[in-house]
């Protein structure tokens, strides 16, 4: 009887560590190459919150620090990331280096820069060669890359998935009360 006893409390034991260790890997990163970059950023940061996605935001430049660039890419998955969110404006090589050191997948957040309207870091990001893929969204489409995470993550947490289905009915939701609201409005009710 105590055999058993204990046999079902290891079990219970193991089962809580390795909850315990996915939980830990429901995790991403976001590099930024610039903090000029983060009034964009904070966007992608505010959603990964909601979905509790834990995340962390780093400065690294390709150019700047490339070094420490190389660095984090071949460590990121050792770290316990399982996605990566580059972001960064001009010349954006940031999220290409990334990708390429790295085996996890790269989302590729174009940041609109002042002279060229974020086209010049849309293009950087988007003509990746074949082999190195950079998943990109818009220029500053900082709630699209975290969604685009969420949903990437949902492959392997089925929670996500079901919060992505949340989030999608209350976007319909809110769409469905515009749409009375305008009717209502031209109607002149
Ligand atoms: P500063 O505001 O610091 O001058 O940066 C940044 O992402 C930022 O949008 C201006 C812009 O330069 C970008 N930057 C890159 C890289 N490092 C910084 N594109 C890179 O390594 O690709």
């Amino acid at each position: 009887m105590a055999f058993v006893m204990i046999k079902s409390m290891k079990k219970v034991l193991i089962e809580g560590l390795k909850l315990k260790k996915e939980e830990k890997f429901m995790k991403i990163a976001i590099i930024m190459g610039s903090d000029s970059d983060y009034d964009v950023i904070k966007k992608s940061v505010k959603i990964l919150k909601e979905f509790e996605v834990e995340t962390e935001v780093r400065v690294i430049s390709a150019h700047r620090t490339p070094y420490k660039a190389i660095e984090f890419a071949e460590n990121a998955e050792q770290m316990g990331f399982e996605l990566i969110i580059g972001a960064a404006g001009k010349a954006a090589h940031l999220p290409g280096v990334l990708a390429g050191v790295s085996t996890l997948p790269v989302i590729g957040l174009p940041i609109k820069s002042s002279t060229m309207d974020g086209l010049d870091s849309l293009l950087s990001i988007v003509q990746m060669p074949k082999g190195v893929p950079v998943a990109t969204v818009a220029i500053n489409g900082a709630e699209n890359a975290a969604l685009l995470a969420v949903q990437i993550l949902s492959v392997k947490y089925p929670e996500l998935r079901e919060k992505f289905r949340a989030y999608k009915k209350d976007m319909a939701k809110q769409v469905e009360e515009k749409d009375e609201k305008i009717r209502l409005q031209v109607k002149g009710k």
